[in-house]
């Protein structure tokens, strides 16, 4: 059986960055070209791994972008199969996302398990839900494909996926020749501190009956064994992320007679350029050395042609060497704006006071940093001194939880199961 599709994830439409119009326009850029690249492959199928939007409550502009590229896709008659992420999931109060809505009007089929006494059951999708699709391929009418969604289960991810594997065990696989899912899940490997990770090993039982684990939510892109496979996401959701330029979509050609079964490539996709210039302020004995060094430290990052209209990050970083200095942030714009034309630019100041740093500490990453604070604070407190270390990871898998806007509800259940797990209570004194 041949086939060809394509996987990506993460586009979070209507995310207006730095309060910006035009990175707005962006992330709608980056899914209208990636669409484009599916219509001119002629692929069979799209996956969509999970947060096409980037809020629940989204704007008629924010509408426009998802419904115009996936009209196209309607119109050439190729499937868009999707699953929700965190960012697209309804409300818990409410009861149909707008992934529902773009279902019912035909853009998409939104795919998820329904759960019975904590078992999964996969059923087929009748037009309105299921978990799993079977597609014909265009390219050799007599294949099948089946895809299966599972869309984003928080801290649950654990517990979710042997249900799946046991699931799929009890599923009929004759006459399907090649079996995707999608799930808005990854390994706890990869990034620390993201939710809804698991143990590699967790994952890898689902592989006795997965040809293609298509995922999404991390938003650095990887791939492991030539069987589970991560975009990431198309546009730059963080600063973070401009450290992974590889991130975009896969475009898949399936083959079962041959070896390997899949060929997937991993295709960049245009985005808007991002500069991110650190400086090291210990180097200066007065701030104003500080301003004068921008020009020369901006032309050592800013590369070629292609870099037009930039989102420029000015990265301050070291032990302060200033007493009581501010850095005049307007001053460090107007430097940057007179060497290039950017976008907006950004001045992060990652600075610390002299006398507050950590001796062992300068090459902390940002994470790493984070948790050793968060410790700091909980060993201050006789309530929490004893057991700080899992409070300081709780703190942090908590904090992830707000900023992926996370359910209140699912936030407690968090905190609970966690608090059981690790047989954490606040000491009464
Ligand atoms: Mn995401």
């Amino acid at each position: 059986m041949r086939c060809k599709f394509l996987h990506l994830s993460d586009v979070h439409l209507g995310y207006q960055q730095y309060n910006l119009k035009e990175r707005f326009n962006d992330f709608g850029r980056a899914f209208e070209y990636i669409v484009q690249r599916a219509i001119e492959e002629q692929v069979d199928f799209v996956l969509l791994a999970g947060d096409l939007f980037h809020k629940r409550s989204i704007d008629p502009p924010t509408l426009l972008q998802a419904v115009m590229p996936l009209e196209m896709l309607k119109e050439k008659g190729i499937p868009v199969l999707a699953i929700e992420g965190n960012h697209d999931r309804p409300h818990y109060q409410e009861v149909i996302s707008w992934m529902d809505f773009l279902t019912d009007r035909g853009y998409l089929i939104a795919l998820r398990p329904s759960f019975e006494s904590g078992k999964a059951i996969l059923k087929e999708w009748d037009g309105f839900c299921g978990a799993y699709v079977d597609l014909r391929s265009r390219r050799d009418p007599k294949g099948m494909v089946r895809v299966y969604g599972v869309p984003y289960y928080g801290a649950a991810t654990k517990q979710v996926i042997p249900t799946l594997r046991d699931a799929l065990n009890e599923m009929d696989h004759r006459g399907v020749d090649y079996v995707i899912m999608m799930l808005h899940a990854g390994p706890d490997d990869v990034l620390p501190h993201y939710l809804a990770t698991v143990p590699q090993s967790v994952l890898t039982p689902l592989r006795e009956f997965v040809h293609y684990l298509a995922l999404g939510h991390i938003h650095k892109p990887y791939e492991r064994e030539n069987w589970m496979f991560n975009p990431g996401s198309p546009e730059t959701c963080s600063s973070e992320e401009v450290a992974w330029p590889e991130r975009g979509f896969y475009l898949v050609e399936v083959d079962t007679a041959a070896q390997p079964i899949h060929r997937a490539r991993r295709i960049q996709n245009p985005r808007r350029p991002f500069v991110q210039v650190p400086i090291n302020v210990e180097l200066f004995q007065e701030l104003q050395e500080l301003y004068v060094s921008i020009p020369a430290k901006l032309g050592e990052h800013i590369r070629g042609p292609d870099a037009a209209q930039p989102v420029v990050e000015v990265v301050l970083e070291g032990i302060w060497p200033f007493a009581s200095e501010r850095v005049d942030v307007e001053r460090i714009r107007s430097i940057v704006a007179q060497q290039v034309e950017p976008l907006v630019v950004r001045v992060t100041n990652r600075t610390v006071a002299r006398g507050t740093s950590d001796p062992d500490g300068d090459n902390l990453s940002h994470a790493e940093l984070e948790r050793r604070v968060f410790q700091h604070l909980f060993e201050q407190d006789v309530r929490y001194a004893f057991h700080a270390a899992q409070w300081a990871q709780l703190a942090i898998e908590i904090k992830r939880m707000v900023l992926e806007e996370s359910s209140p509800q699912s936030i407690v259940e968090h905190l609970q199961h966690y608090m059981e797990e690790q047989q954490l209570n606040v000491s009464d004194l």
